[in-house]
């Protein structure tokens, strides 16, 4: 329990101290084209079935395929979604499609999710 409390306070500390360096780094980029910066985000498409839905949360539980985008095996996890408008009519069960953008060094935000066509 001591380690994990740890790890989060790095994660916290580390998110803080890159704030004042990508204001920099954006700086120094100015002159950049538009889409050679870094800082873009990326957005990652997964597919997978509906556990649980907290729609007051804003929280969705899939169980979802591999996002080779992201390095990721496929797992069972829960989501924050960006607008909670978009869980409405999702039902434990269902197949859907989603986007996923990075907010964060560990936090993810489903920003699109919709049933998948019927195969
Ligand atoms: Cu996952």
């Amino acid at each position: 329990m001591k380690r994990v409390t740890v790890t989060v306070a790095q994660f916290a500390f580390l998110a803080l101290a890159a704030l004042p360096l990508q204001a920099a780094e954006m700086k120094d980029t100015s002159g950049m084209k538009p889409g050679a910066s870094k800082a873009t985000t990326q957005v990652h498409n997964g597919s997978g079935t509906v556990k649980g839905v907290d729609a007051n949360a804003g929280k969705i539980n899939l169980s979802h395929g591999a996002i080779p985008s992201l390095n990721w095996p496929a797992m069972t996890m829960d989501f924050q979604v960006k607008d909670k408008a978009v869980l409405k009519g999702l039902k434990p069960g269902q197949n859907v499609e989603f986007d996923i953008a990075q907010a964060g060094q560990s936090q993810f935000l489903i920003t699109r999710i919709a049933p998948a066509a019927r195969k």
